[in-house]
């Protein structure tokens, strides 16, 4: 009995410190958020941006935006329409800094398999995910004014998680190589609003 009693023991041992090791051979993962105005206000609070949206006055009609779904309609930004058409993002110093954005739980990662979990917290907006392969990630990518979007074809995107809808999320894996890279949505008007944002790569 006493020998029995020590290997359940043992085991119980063993697998509690494989629980309490680190993952072990697993993938990198990155978690990757899809964020606007609508994102930020639906989670009151949310750390890293609580005054973003708490200038009075910043929006026209403070306390408009706490409700889901003010977003997208004409009229309650102020300018109907302004949001995703060409030249009217980057006029107002505001919409420059991270009226939309995309963030990571980690921006630098080993070379290897790494998976991208892509959530768009947005309430009212499209978002996506791409990753491009870049040699200077502070030089601007090629863009496309009339378009208000990167022309795919100029730069080196590895993959996508493409046009997600309002809440959904969605995966990519690639296998990275050591260097550089941005992830940037590409809908129109979203990349010159903020996002985009670095990703280092580590042999
Ligand atoms: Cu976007």
């Amino acid at each position: 009995m006493k020998v029995e009693y020590s290997r359940h023991l043992a085991a119980a041992i063993v697998s509690f410190s494989m629980l309490a090791a680190p993952a072990m051979a697993a993938e990198t993962k990155i978690i990757v958020s899809l964020l606007d105005m609508s994102a930020v206000m639906g989670a009151q609070g949310m750390p890293g941006r609580p005054r973003m949206m708490g200038q009075p006055g910043a929006m026209g009609q403070p306390g408009t935006m706490g409700q889901p779904g003010t977003m997208g309609q004409p009229g309650t930004m102020g300018q109907p329409g302004a949001m995703g058409q060409p030249g009217a993002m980057g006029q107002q110093g505001m919409m420059r800094m991270g009226m939309m954005s995309i963030n990571v739980d980690k921006a630098t990662v080993k070379a290897g398999e790494v998976e991208f979990l892509v959530s768009n917290q947005s309430k009212v907006m499209e978002h996506e995910m791409l990753v491009v392969a870049v040699s200077d990630p502070k030089a601007a990518l090629p863009y496309d004014q009339s378009s208000a979007r990167i022309p795919e074809g100029k730069i080196k995107s590895l993959g996508e998680v493409a046009e997600l809808k309002p809440g959904t999320s969605g995966k990519l894996e690639l296998k990275l190589a050591a260097g550089s890279y941005l992830l940037i949505c590409n809908i129109a008007g979203h990349y010159a609003a903020g996002m985009v944002t670095t990703l280092t790569v580590t042999p």
